[in-house]
C-alpha cells in the first residue's frame, strides 16, 4: 500500500511539475548523455509475439528487443489514426490542445520550434536524425532535424492506386472482388522500410554525438507487399481468424456504429478474403520485424550498444474484423493498444512485461527524464520511468485515447470507457470480456465506475485546426456517406 501511494504522489506531482531526472538514475545524470532510437512501426496492433495478440505472430527480433527490456501489454495511442496520434507523441500535446484530430490536418504551424521532441533534445546536443516515416509523411519541419532521410515512395499508399495489386500486394479496402497480381516483386532491399534501415545502419557507424534517430517503418501500413518469403512464414491454409460475435455491435451507439467499417468487413467475408488479408497482415508485421532486426543487430554491433535507449512503438492499432471493424479510426482496444517495449540500459530489466495501462503521451517526459534534461512544461504525459523499474508498480493514471473532436475512452488495466461527442457511452470489462464484447454502460450498478473514469476525460478541447484535403479525395467529398468518411486515409 505504501507503493501505491508513493506511486500515486509521484504521478501526481509529475503531472503537475514538470520533472527533471532522478538522483539515482545513473543514464539520467551519467556523461555523456545515452543516444536513443526511437522506432515507429505503422498500423501495427499487438499481433507480435511480445504481446500474444495473435498466435501466429512471427516476429522474433521483437522478441530479442523484449528480452532486453520492458514490454507493455497495454499501452494506447493519443489518437487512433496516424497524424493525430504521431503529432501528440512528439510535440507532447494532446488533440485536444492542439486541434490536430485527423490526417488531413497539417500540424506544423500550430506548434512552435523547440516544442517538438526531435528539436527539443537538439538544445541539449542531441543530433536528431530521422528516416521513413516518422511523422505523417510529409507533415514535418525539416529544420528542425539534422538529418532526414525520406525513401523514394513509389509503394506507399497514395501512389498505389497506380499499380497493379496482388497476391503479395493485398490492399485492404477491396470492392468485393480478388485482386490481380503484382507484374512484379521487387527486391527486398529497395523497399522503403529496407532502406530506412540501411541509412540508420550507415548513421549508427558514423554518429559520435549524442543522438535521437528515429526510425520510420511503413509497414504494416498498407499496401501489404512484402517479399513472398514472409507470405510463406504463414501458410494460408493454417490462419486462424480474430473472434467475432455475432450481432456485437447491437449494443454500441450510433457514434460508435459510424466509426465501424461494416461495409468493408462484409465485403471481405463476401469476397472469401478475410483468411487472405489476416495472413497479408501477419506477412507485413513479419517483414517489419526483419526491419527492426537489422537495425538491432547493427546496434549490437556498434559502440553504442550499452549507451542506448530503445523505444520501440506503434501508432495506432489495428482491426482485422473484430466488432466488423477493418483498420483504426474507432475507440475499440484493437484501434487503440499498440506495441510498446522500453530499453533502458541500467533501469529495466530483460523479459519483463507490464500490464499497467499507459499511452503514448508519456514517450516524451520519460525520455527526457532518462536523458537528464528537463521536462518541458507544454509535454502533458507523465513519465513512466516508475514503470520501467518496476512493471509491477501501482498506476493509478489512466490511458486517454481522442478520436476526432468529443471522442473518447479511458483505459485502464480493468475498464474502458468510450464517451461520444453526443454523450452515448460505452463500458468493458477488460478482465472478463477482453474482445469487448458486452457493453455495460446501462448498469446502474456501474455507474460510480463510469463516474470515476470519467474525471479522466478533457475539461477543454481545442477547435481542430484547418484542414487540408486530399486532392484525390475532393470530388467525392459530396457523395461520400458516413461509413465512407470512416473508412482510414492512407
Ligand atoms: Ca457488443
Amino acid at each position: 500500500m505504501k507503493t501505491m501511494l508513493l506511486t500515486g504522489v509521484l504521478a501526481l506531482a509529475a503531472l503537475q511539475h514538470p520533472i527533471a531526472a532522478g538522483p539515482n538514475d545513473a543514464l539520467a545524470t551519467s556523461s555523456p548523455k545515452p543516444n536513443i532510437l526511437l522506432i515507429i512501426a505503422d498500423d501495427l496492433n499487438d499481433w507480435i509475439t511480445p504481446m500474444g495478440g495473435h498466435p501466429q505472430a512471427r516476429t522474433p527480433h521483437l522478441d530479442r528487443l523484449a528480452a532486453r527490456g520492458v514490454t507493455f501489454l497495454n499501452a494506447h495511442c493519443p489518437a487512433p489514426i496516424c497524424n493525430p496520434s504521431r503529432t501528440a507523441m512528439f510535440s507532447g500535446q494532446r488533440p485536444t490542445t492542439t486541434g490536430v484530430y485527423h490526417n488531413q490536418q497539417p500540424w506544423m504551424k500550430h506548434i512552435p520550434p523547440k516544442h517538438c521532441l526531435n528539436d527539443y533534445l537538439r538544445q541539449f546536443g542531441f543530433t536528431s536524425l530521422a528516416a521513413g516515416k516518422i511523422y505523417h509523411y510529409r507533415n514535418y519541419k525539416p529544420e528542425e532535424w539534422d538529418e532526414v532521410f525520406y525513401p523514394r515512395d513509389d509503394t506507399l499508399p497514395n501512389s498505389v492506386a497506380n499499380r497493379t495489386p496482388g497476391p503479395f500486394g493485398y490492399r485492404m479496402f477491396t470492392s468485393g472482388k480478388p485482386e490481380a497480381p503484382f507484374q512484379e516483386q521487387r527486391a527486398e532491399e529497395l523497399l522503403v522500410d529496407a532502406q530506412s534501415v540501411t541509412w540508420c545502419v550507415e548513421q549508427l557507424n558514423r554518429q559520435t554525438n549524442p543522438f535521437f534517430m528515429a526510425c520510420g517503418l511503413h509497414r504494416p501500413h498498407t499496401p501489404w507487399d512484402v517479399p513472398k518469403k514472409y507470405f510463406d512464414l504463414h501458410p494460408l491454409e493454417s490462419i486462424q481468424l480474430p473472434a467475432v460475435l455475432t450481432n456485437d455491435l447491437a449494443d454500441v451507439p450510433p457514434p460508435g456504429l459510424r466509426f465501424a467499417g461494416r461495409t468493408v468487413h462484409a465485403n471481405i467475408i463476401q469476397a472469401g478474403l478475410w483468411k487472405d488479408r489476416v495472413r497479408a497482415y501477419l506477412a507485413a508485421v513479419s517483414f517489419a520485424d526483419a526491419q527492426v532486426g537489422r537495425l538491432l543487430d547493427a546496434l549490437e554491433a556498434s559502440p553504442h550498444r550499452d549507451n542506448t535507449i530503445i523505444v520501440f512503438v506503434g501508432d495506432n492499432g489495428w482491426h482485422l474484423g473484430e466488432k466488423e471493424h477493418w483498420a483504426k479510426s474507432a475507440l475499440w482496444r484493437e484501434a487503440t493498444c499498440v506495441p510498446l517495449i522500453w530499453v533502458a540500459p541500467g533501469l529495466t530489466k530483460g523479459g519483463t512485461r507490464c500490464e499497467q495501462a499507459v499511452d503514448l503521451m508519456s514517450v516524451f517526459p520519460t525520455l527526457c527524464e532518462l536523458a537528464g534534461v528537463p521536462v518541458p512544461k507544454h509535454a502533458e504525459g507523465v513519465s513512466i520511468r516508475p514503470l520501467l523499474a518496476d512493471p509491477k508498480a501501482a498506476w493509478p493514471q489512466p490511458a486517454l485515447v481522442t478520436h476526432l473532436p468529443g471522442n473518447h475512452a479511458i483505459c485502464t488495466a480493468d475498464w474502458r470507457y468510450i464517451r461520444y461527442a453526443d454523450g452515448s457511452e460505452e463500458l468493458y470489462d477488460e478482465r472478463k470480456d477482453p474482445n469487448e464484447w458486452t457493453n455495460l454502460a446501462a448498469k446502474p450498478e456501474l455507474a460510480d465506475v463510469k463516474k470515476k473514469l470519467a474525471r479522466y476525460l478533457p475539461a477543454k478541447e481545442a477547435a481542430p485546426v484547418e484542414s487540408v484535403e486530399p486532392p484525390q479525395k475532393k470530388k467525392k467529398k459530396k457523395k461520400g456517406n458516413a461509413l465512407a468518411q470512416n473508412q482510414p486515409a492512407a
